[in-house]
C-alpha cells in the first residue's frame, strides 16, 4: 500500500494570541519526535521548515482592539497558499504557532478540496470556538477568530484575503468546547455548526458523538481536517498553553479520538496550534501532542480488525 507523505510546515506565529511564546511551537514538536514517530509509523515525511509571512500593508479597523492585523493577515495568506499546494501531495501537518493559522490552512484546503470535486469538513478540538469576528472580537487577540473567517462570516472582506470556498458550518464539528464568548454564543445559535461542549462529551462519551460525525463525512465523501488546539486537553496534562480552561479532553478521550480518526482513514490534513514551550513543563505537552498524532496516524496497542465507524 502506498501512503501518501507527511508534509510537516512550521508556522511560527505567536501575533495572534495576547503573549509571546508560540513561535517556538514548531521547534517543539520537532524536537519532541514528530517526524521519527511519523517513520516509524511507516510513513515518508518531508519536513519544508517553517513558513514566513509575506510582507504587510497598512491596515486599520474601527475594532481598536484588534492586534497585529497587518501580520496575521499577510501570515493566512502564506499559510493559504502552502496549504492549498501541499494538499495536493500529501498529508500536510501544521506545527503552530497560534491558532490564527487556522485561517490560512482551512482555507487553502477548502479550495483544494472543492478544486478535487470534495467537500471540506473540519473537526475542531479544542476548549473555544474561535467563532469571533472582526467586529465582535474584544481581546482583539486574532486567535480567536479563524472559524468564523472559514466558514465565511462577514466582516473580513477588504482586510483578510478573499476565501473563495468558504467551509459550511454544517461541515464542521466541534468537541471540548467549555469558553465561549457572549457574541460567540450568539452567532453560533444560529450558524449550523455542530458544537459538543464538554458536557455533552461527559454525558454521552466521545465515541457516539464522533462516530456520528464521521458517517456524514463519509456520506458526503468529505475530506476531513483535524485542527487540535492544545487547550482541548485538560491543562493537568498538556499545561503548555496560554489559555488554559479547566475541564478538558482526558488523556483517554483525547487518544481515544485519535484512534477512531484513525480507523475512519478520513483524515486529510491536521493543524497543532496553540502550543507554547515557554509554558510547557520538560517537553510533557509537546511530547503528548506528538503521541496523539501517532494514535492519529496508526499507533495502536494492539492489533485488531479495522472497525467501522
Ligand atoms: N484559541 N474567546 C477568547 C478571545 O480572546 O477571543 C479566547 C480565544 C482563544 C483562541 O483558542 O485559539
Ligand atoms: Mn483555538
Ligand atoms: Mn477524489
Ligand atoms: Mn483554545
Amino acid at each position: 500500500m502506498t501512503r501518501k507523505p507527511c508534509i510537516l510546515l512550521g508556522v511560527p506565529v505567536q501575533e495572534g494570541t495576547g503573549r509571546l511564546g508560540c513561535d517556538m511551537g514548531p521547534s517543539a514538536f520537532r524536537t519532541a519526535g514528530l517526524a521519527g514517530a511519523l517513520r516509524d509509523l511507516g510513513y515518508m515525511v518531508e519536513d519544508r521548515g517553517n513558513l514566513a509571512p509575506g510582507p504587510t500593508r497598512d491596515l486599520t479597523h474601527t475594532n481598536g482592539a484588534i492586534k497585529f492585523l497587518p501580520e496575521i493577515v499577510a501570515w493566512t495568506k502564506t499559510i493559504a497558499q502552502a496549504a492549498y499546494e501541499a494538499s495536493g501531495e500529501g498529508i500536510p501537518i501544521f506545527l503552530g504557532g497560534d491558532h490564527s493559522l487556522s485561517a490560512g490552512s482551512m482555507t487553502g484546503l477548502s479550495r483544494r478540496a472543492a478544486e478535487d470535486d470534495h467537500p471540506l469538513f473540519v473537526l475542531w478540538l479544542d476548549s473555544h470556538p474561535d467563532f469571533h469576528t472582526l467586529d465582535t472580537t474584544q481581546s482583539g487577540n486574532l486567535h480567536g477568530v479563524p472559524m468564523a473567517y472559514a466558514t465565511g462570516r462577514g466582516g473580513f472582506d477588504g482586510y483578510f484575503p478573499a476565501n473563495p470556498v468558504p467551509i459550511r458550518p454544517e461541515n464542521v464539528c466541534m468537541m471540548g468546547i467549555r469558553s465561549v464568548d457572549n457574541a460567540e454564543r450568539a452567532a453560533l445559535a444560529t450558524a449550523g455548526v455542530t458544537i459538543h461542549d464538554m458536557r455533552a462529551i461527559d454525558e454521552n462519551g466521545v465515541v457516539t458523538l464522533l462516530k456520528a460525525f464521521l458517517k456524514r463525512v463519509a456520506a458526503a465523501n468529505g475530506r476531513l481536517h483535524v485542527s487540535l488546539d492544545v487547550d482541548f486537553i485538560d491543562p493537568n496534562i498538556a499545561p503548555g498553553v496560554g489559555t488554559t480552561v479547566p475541564g478538558g479532553a482526558t488523556f483517554r478521550e483525547a487518544h481515544l479520538i485519535m484512534e477512531i480518526l484513525h480507523d475512519s482513514g478520513l483524515v486529510t490534513s491536521l493543524d497543532l496550534v496553540e502550543l507554547n514551550p515557554f509554558l510547557d513543563e520538560r517537553g510533557r505537552t509537546a511530547l503528548l501532542m506528538v503521541d496523539l498524532v501517532a494514535s492519529l496516524m496508526g499507533r495502536r496497542v494492539l492489533d485488531r480488525p479495522t472497525r467501522s465507524f
